[in-house]
C-alpha cells in the first residue's frame, strides 16, 4: 500500500489528478468489488535494457463491468503514464471507456487520449450515449494529434491532443470526468442482454477493440525495453487488453 501511494505522489501532476478523479467517480457511482489481477502483475518492476519501469495496477469489478483497470507507470525518472480501461461485462451492450496519458515528470504531457468507444456490430455508440456526448460543450485544443492507423476503434468524440498549459490540461481533466460520469450513470440503468446472439456480438466487439489496441507499438516498445518481448506480449494480451472468450 505504501508503494502504491508513493508512486502516484511522485507522478506528473495531471496524471495524479486524473487518477484521483477517475477513482472518485467510480466510488461515487459504482459498487466496487475487488478484482484479482493475474499472478505477479499487480506491482511490477523491470529494467532489462536500461531504464527502470515501475507499474502499479488498481483493478475493480462491478455487476456491469467485468474489469475496471487503472494503471500507473513510471519509466526511469523521466516518463509517467496513466492507462485506464473500463471493460463492460459482455451481458451489457455498453461502450468501452479508455484513456491514456503520457508525459514527462515535471514537464509537459505529450499525449492525452480519452474516448467512449463503441463495440456493437456497426461500431456506433448507443443513441443515449450519442445524445449525452453531443450535449457536452465543444472543446478546442491548440495541438490536436492525428490518430495512428490501428485506431479505427475510437468514436467521433475521441480526444487525442497534446494539452498546452493549465487551461487545456483542466479541460482534458474535466472532459474525462464527464465521460466517466456519463458512462457510470448509463451503465447503472442499463438492462442486461437477454439473447445469446447479442452477447456474442458484444464479445466480438470487445475482441476487435483489444486486437486493435494490442497493435499500439509505442506501448509495446516501452514494455519490451524493460521486460522483453515475451513478457510485453503477455502483458498486453492478459493485463491491458484481455478479450473475453
Ligand atoms: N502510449 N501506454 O497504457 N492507449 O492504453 N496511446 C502512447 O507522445 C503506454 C491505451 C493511445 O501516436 C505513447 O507519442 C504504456 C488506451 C494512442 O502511434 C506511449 C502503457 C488508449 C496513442 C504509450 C500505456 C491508448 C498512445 C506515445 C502501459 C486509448 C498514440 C506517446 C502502462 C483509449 C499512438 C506520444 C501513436 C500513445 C505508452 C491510446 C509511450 C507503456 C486505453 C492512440
Amino acid at each position: 500500500m505504501f508503494m502504491q501511494t508513493s508512486l502516484r505522489t511522485r507522478q506528473n501532476p495531471l496524471i495524479r489528478q486524473l487518477a484521483d478523479c477517475i477513482e472518485e467517480v467510480w466510488h461515487n457511482h459504482l459498487e466496487l468489488s475487488p478484482f484479482s489481477v493475474p499472478e505477479g502483475l499487480g506491482y511490477v518492476e523491470g529494467a532489462l535494457e536500461g531504464e527502470k519501469l515501475v507499474i502499479e495496477n488498481h483493478c475493480y469489478q462491478t455487476p456491469q463491468f467485468r474489469k475496471l483497470h487503472l494503471e500507473l507507470a513510471q519509466v526511469g525518472t523521466g516518463l509517467d503514464i496513466l492507462h485506464c480501461v473500463m471493460f463492460p461485462n459482455p451481458e451489457y451492450a455498453l461502450p468501452i471507456f479508455g484513456a491514456d496519458l503520457v508525459g514527462g515528470r515535471g514537464g509537459a504531457i505529450s499525449a492525452a487520449v480519452a474516448d467512449l468507444s463503441p463495440v456493437n456490430a456497426d461500431r456506433s455508440l448507443p443513441e443515449h450515449y450519442h445524445q449525452a456526448l453531443l450535449a457536452l460543450p465543444d472543446l478546442q485544443f491548440s495541438q490536436p494529434r492525428a490518430l495512428p492507423e490501428w485506431a479505427d476503434i475510437f468514436s467521433e468524440f475521441c480526444i487525442f491532443v497534446r494539452p498546452i498549459g493549465s487551461q487545456e490540461e483542466e479541460a482534458f481533466l474535466l472532459r474525462v470526468r464527464e465521460f466517466v460520469s456519463i458512462h457510470c450513470q448509463m451503465a447503472c440503468i442499463e438492462a442486461p442482454l437477454t439473447s445469446d446472439l447479442a452477447v456474442a456480438q458484444v464479445i466480438a466487439g470487445q475482441q476487435y477493440y483489444c486486437t486493435k489496441q494490442q497493435q499500439n507499438d509505442k506501448t509495446r516498445r516501452v514494455l519490451e525495453k524493460s521486460f522483453g518481448t515475451e513478457w510485453a506480449d503477455r502483458y498486453m494480451t492478459t493485463m491491458l487488453f484481455d478479450a473475453v472468450t
